[in-house]
């Protein structure tokens, strides 16, 4: 065993990858990225200490929220940007302590090791990486509460990031994930207090998810019903992926009359819905599928592509469309091109990938027509008689939430035919890539309401919940248990854990989860799940449609 990780749904035999990631993470990189949650960790145990005697660093808020984003799935596979991470987690952990010392400050109790390690070259901190890692904590149970607190809190910095791009911030978030990775140190936290700890972290993904809400809808208004075109024109075009409205602004703004398109890819699908960005007149549409899909589609997209945050896919060698991809934010590949971060107040300087754009062909059409989105919810509410009388008169019987992500395990076209094969009462509502396994079927609409109302990104779940607790009012019921909504939810990453422990702290129950339970729920706390909160897995679509139409 080289390095041990399964925090994603394509854990190696659904148990770990301990050679090289099923998602093409080299075991240096993991060894890296496991040495820098370490070192996240130990700076956590000295801001915590500082917060309590009222010193607050908003510099390292900021530095363990990009090193925790930086961590994500498909996010980040260039090593020297861990090696120089962990340099300064540690620098800026050993400056802080100095501080707190002169000031007669301490942690509390025994100080973990994370706190005291030290090391400088990148051999170093893999070896450090290996031993801290996921398998160093012992107790099966501890070590899956703990790293299922450790993923819920990636995903929310990713969110926490995006809206902090967008100057929104929310204090609370900063001391909670700190908190909660010194939690994870800790042995004289118990695996109830840890499970309380669970559910608390969907309170703070729930805050999250708002605050990227209020970040979005605030800069480039509220998503509305758009037809998104899916076809291609004769300009050539930068494809952008990822999930950073900011990125994608000043993008749209750069390339305005150069003669470069812009077409967005995967999870930057949403973007076509905010009315901000409709004004481009040179921003033509959506290219291509989810992320699983971007070796097809980037080959024949032909222009450059950039990643504003995961799901990338290493391409398999330095040829082919590598010299294509930029990454900005907090994604990186080694062989492409990274976008330096904007100065503050200032803005990313995209002129290269525009310029690059300029020397390449047009895409390759691909396909033809216009998928509909734009359900998040305000348009929801501004459409809100419609489907309540929908439901009263029973043209509506059910919503599945189908919200999530997309991979590709043969297991995800499940999911094709679960939504094909649902009744025509009945009405998806999505967000994240998750979509991208049925939102191209024609399957009509209710009275003029579409049957798969997208609301956006994966974060946009948060509308589903927002559109869920206004159906409780709207119906005055007790519990949100009781209006006709099924969960049958698609994960992928650590986004998809912290969107799925929002949901648990919101009091949503029977959740089914699939393609496959996560690696990293032992037996016991995956009973705890299923005792507390009623999660169950998938079985056949047949079966399980079966189960949830009864
Ligand atoms: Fe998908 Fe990837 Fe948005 Fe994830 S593109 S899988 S949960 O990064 O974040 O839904
Ligand atoms: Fe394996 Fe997923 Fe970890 Fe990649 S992120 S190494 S695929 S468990």
């Amino acid at each position: 065993m080289s390095m041990f990780c399964y925090q994603c749904q394509e854990a190696a035999k659904g148990t770990g990858c301990t050679i090289k990631g099923v998602c093409g993470k080299t075991d240096d990189v993991s060894n890296l990225q496991d040495a820098l949650m370490f070192a996240l960790k130990g700076l956590s145990i000295y801001t915590t200490a500082a917060r309590k005697a009222g010193i607050e660093k908003p510099q390292i808020n900021k530095f363990i929220v990009d090193g925790l984003f930086a961590t994500i799935t498909n996010g980040n596979f260039d090593r020297n940007v861990f090696v120089k991470k962990i340099r300064e987690g540690l620098d800026l952990r050993n400056s802080l302590k100095k501080e707190l010392e002169q000031s007669g400050i301490a942690p509390e109790g025994p100080l973990n090791e994370s706190a005291t390690w030290e090391g400088s070259s990148a051999e170093e901190f893999e070896k450090k990486g290996k031993e801290a890692g996921v398998l160093a904590t012992e107790n099966e149970d501890v070590r899956s509460l703990r790293e299922l607190i450790t993923y819920g809190v990636k995903g929310m910095a990713a969110y926490t990031e995006h809206a902090f791009n967008l100057g929104h911030e929310d204090p609370s978030l900063y001391s909670f994930m700190q908190e909660a990775l010194v939690a994870t140190t800790r042995d004289d936290v118990s695996a109830d207090e840890l499970v309380s700890m669970v559910i608390e972290t969907g309170k703070y993904g729930v805050t999250a998810m708002a605050l990227l809400d209020k970040a979005n809808t605030s800069a480039y208004g509220n998503p509305e019903i758009t037809r998104v075109n899916i076809g291609t024109r004769g300009n050539p075009g930068i494809l952008i992926s990822g999930h950073d409205l900011k990125d994608m602004e000043e993008l749209l703004a750069q390339t305005e009359g150069t003669g470069v398109d812009v077409y967005t890819h995967s999870e930057m699908l949403p973007a076509n819905y905010y009315p901000a960005f409709k004004k481009y007149s040179h921003f033509v549409g959506n290219y291509g599928s989810s992320w699983w899909k971007q070796k097809e589609d980037f080959e024949t997209f032909n222009g450059p592509v950039l990643f504003t945050t995961n799901c990338i896919v290493p391409p398999p060698s330095r040829s082919g469309y590598t010299d294509r991809i930029y990454t900005t934010g907090a994604a990186g590949l080694e062989g492409a091109r990274h976008i330096p971060d904007r100065e503050k107040d200032g803005k990313k300087d995209f002129s290269k990938i525009i310029e690059h754009a300029k020397k390449c062909k047009s895409p390759v059409e691909i396909e033809k027509g216009e998928i509909v989105g734009g359900f998040a919810h305000a348009q929801v509410f501004a459409l809100a008689d419609k489907v309540v009388d929908a439901v009263k008169s029973g043209a509506i019987k059910k919503f599945f939430v189908m919200a999530g992500c997309d991979g590709r395990m043969k297991s995800r076209e499940y999911y094709t035919e679960f939504a094909e094969k649902l009744p025509e009462d009945t009405v998806i509502l999505t967000a994240g890539c998750a979509k991208y396994r049925y939102n191209k079927l024609p399957l009509g609409d209710i009275g003029g309401i579409p049957r798969v109302l997208d609301a956006g990104q994966c974060n946009d779940s948060y509308s589903l919940a927002v559109v869920a607790m206004k159906l409780k009012e709207i119906f005055e019921l007790n519990d949100i248990n009781e209006l006709p909504i099924a969960y049958n939810i698609a994960w992928y990453e650590q986004k998809a854990v912290i969107v799925l422990l929002a949901l648990l702290s919101l009091g949503v129950k029977n959740i089914h989860l699939g393609p496959t339970l996560p690696a990293f729920l032992s037996p016991n706390v995956a009973n705890v799940l299923v005792d507390k909160f009623g999660i169950s897995g998938i079985t056949s679509a047949d079966e399980d449609l079966k189960l949830f139409l009864n």
